[in-house]
């Protein structure tokens, strides 16, 4: 079947034919291809086109698809079973690897996603605190959960607006949103609400948006601002966690946070989330303390294989400067293209992440964000697509690349994506 007769059949039985929404290309347009299979840094399509994948399956893929490490230790793990539904010695040999590469996390509770691992720290943050209301920032994404599908309020320093149908306002009532890297709305937001808030979530590094870096001195300030009025800082590191470096984004900007969300990677490309930080603010997770958090396939044996295959290959091969050439290879790719068609752009770019937006102004926030042109950056997905390039589709989204990137391959998609610049 090709990709249009399975689009086709998907939209029948499942909402726009998709079981997540970034997929269904509605942003870039046109209709999604279904891969088949996949391996190092290549998709191959139902409609048996090779792509050059540089989504890797939103983070995860950071060894390439399909490492025959990682395939190996699922199999291994698969001949003892799948699921067991109680403790079992893999999750203790994840915990310790999560705890080591992580100085900041004490203590880890394992989950089956990013959502999962995000709503759980918030709840529990709230716990630990006994306050109702969190701050975000605007273009930060943490995964689903009602509490943070919210948006800017009209009165920024007051409450947010749900970002979806199906939140309750009064939920939203306690999500205060601010624009990122504006240390002065962070002070601003605690002394309007002195006691009363728990916690500051933010991706350190915000990644879906495009790709946004902090202005110097910005995430000491949030430390700071929590610290003083007693709320926790709670890194979402799903994406940037042991993809920037083995400690995350932490490790780069030596902040250390009170909890840190993780996912993606730790998964080894199966389902798993996990959150952790300081002992005495996990101690507070049932069944120790009074915070609820539970899950029937949290640690379950063949995801944790996967991703301490993962997490292993990571501590033997080492290989962010390698990753970081390759993001750099690709920057200069896409600056020295669009300097050429005249197009004005910035490519933000840190380790083996980098994004490209089509506008004449650095990008410190959402608002920057927002006035990229993104209806250049589909023209721009389709005519890579169109050269067996893969990017994101969608303009706010940042681009990943893997191990399995290095050599003839990076050099054969930074051809392709510099003839599609010049040809738009
Ligand atoms: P999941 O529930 O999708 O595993 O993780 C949610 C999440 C939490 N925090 C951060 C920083 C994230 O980036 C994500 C998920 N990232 C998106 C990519 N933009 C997942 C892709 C999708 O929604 O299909």
């Amino acid at each position: 079947m090709t990709s249009a007769d399975l689009f086709a059949r998907a939209r029948q039985l499942i909402p726009g034919g998709v079981n997540s929404p970034v997929r269904a290309f509605r942003s870039v347009g046109g209709a999604p291809f279904f891969v088949k299979s996949a391996q190092g840094a290549t998709l191959t399509t139902a409609d048996d086109r090779e792509l050059i994948d540089f989504v890797c399956t939103w983070g995860p893929a950071i060894h390439g698809h399909n490492h025959p490490l990682i395939r190996q230790a699922i199999a291994a793990a698969l001949e003892r079973g799948t699921s067991f539904g109680t403790p079992n010695p893999l999750e203790v040999d994840m915990a310790e690897m999560i705890t080591r590469f992580v100085p900041s996390i004490q203590k880890v509770r394992l989950c089956n996603s990013g959502t999962e691992a995000t709503m759980s720290a918030i709840r529990l943050a709230r716990g630990f605190t006994r306050r109702d209301k969190i701050i975000k920032f605007s273009g930060c994404y943490h995964g689903h959960s009602d509490s943070l599908l919210i948006k800017a309020g009209s009165g920024a320093l007051t409450h947010g607006n749900p970002d979806s149908a199906g939140v309750p306002a009064s939920f939203a009532r306690e999500t205060i949103v601010l624009p990122y890297n504006d240390a002065a709305a962070v002070e601003a937001a605690f002394a309007a609400h002195p006691g009363e808030i728990a916690a500051v979530i933010v991706e350190p590094y915000p990644a879906n948006v495009g790709l946004i870096l902090p202005l110097p001195g910005y995430l000491a300030a949030l430390r700071a601002a929590c610290t003083r009025a007693g709320a926790l800082l709670i890194f979402d590191e799903v994406m940037t966690g042991f993809r920037l470096a083995k400690g995350g984004v932490q490790e780069i900007e030596g902040i250390t946070p009170d909890l840190t969300t993780l996912g993606k990677i730790i998964g080894g490309g199966l389902p798993v989330g996990a959150f952790g930080g300081r002992a005495d603010v996990m101690d507070h997770l049932a069944p120790l303390g009074p915070v609820y958090q539970a899950g029937t396939l949290s640690g379950n044996p063949l995801a944790m294989a996967a991703g301490i295959a993962a997490l292993r290959l990571l501590e033997t091969e080492n290989p962010y400067e390698r990753l970081a050439a390759l993001g750099r290879q690709v920057r200069d790719t896409l600056l020295d293209a669009t300097r050429a068609k005249g197009l004005p752009a910035q490519v933000p770019q840190t380790g083996s992440m980098f994004c490209l937006y089509f506008s004449a102004k650095p990008v410190h926030s959402y608002a920057d964000a927002l006035q990229s042109d993104a209806a250049l950056f589909g023209r721009f997905f389709h005519a890579c697509l169109a050269r067996g390039v893969y990017l994101p589709p969608s303009a706010y989204e940042a681009c990943f690349l893997s191990t399995a990137h290095e050599g003839s391959m990076i050099d054969r998609a930074c051809e392709r994506m510099h003839d599609a610049l010049l040809s738009l």
